[in-house]
């Protein structure tokens, strides 16, 4: 029963987050005098960005971004050069307590004055799939795309890390681990 409220509880919020990126979207619209710090991507910046190098397969994008806006923004998806596929993930404890990442719910939200940290064993930008290797001392461009359909381009240089080896929860189980 408890459980069961919980897993409601962590719902209904989700939703009154959608509810007010909505409204949002909705404001924005309605109000044809808005300047540019209406735009979710006006306020955003990411510093200390990086990916991790390898050589096919998945890897991840790292960085802080910080939101100098009065509103919470929320980045719904990324895409790059250097990968076919990515996906917004999120670090959570399975329910044998072993680290696992998945697709995040509604994307990333970087709160009104505040930042979101992406970062190995947390929140991250996956590359499911990458074009070619991705070698250190290289760079990748990668381009964010918020709820309201604006976008914030950044590029980031390719690092060798020997973490972030989450495994992935998908379709796929056993394709879907990184390699080192
Ligand atoms: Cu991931």
């Amino acid at each position: 029963m408890i459980r069961t409220l919980t897993q409601f509880g962590r719902l209904t919020a989700v939703a009154a987050a959608c509810l007010l990126a909505l409204t949002g979207c909705a404001s924005t619209a309605a109000n044809t005098t808005a300047d540019d710090t209406a735009v979710d991507s006006a306020g955003i910046t990411i510093v200390d960005a990086w990916v991790k190098s390898a050589d096919s397969g998945m890897s991840a994008a790292f960085g802080e971004l910080t939101n100098a806006s009065d509103h919470d923004v929320t980045v719904v998806a990324a895409t790059s050069e250097a990968s076919d596929m990515i996906e917004l993930h999120e670090t959570v404890a399975d329910d044998a307590g072993e680290m696992v990442m998945q697709a995040v719910e509604g994307g990333f939200v970087i709160p009104a004055g505040g930042s979101l940290t992406l970062e190995p064993g947390a929140d991250h930008i996956m590359l499911m799939g990458i074009t070619g290797p991705l070698e250190a001392g290289g760079e990748a461009t990668f381009v964010l795309t918020f709820s309201d359909d604006s976008t914030y381009e950044f590029t980031a240089p390719i690092k060798d890390f020997s973490g972030a080896n989450e495994n992935y929860v998908g379709d796929d189980h056993d394709d879907m681990d990184m390699d080192e």
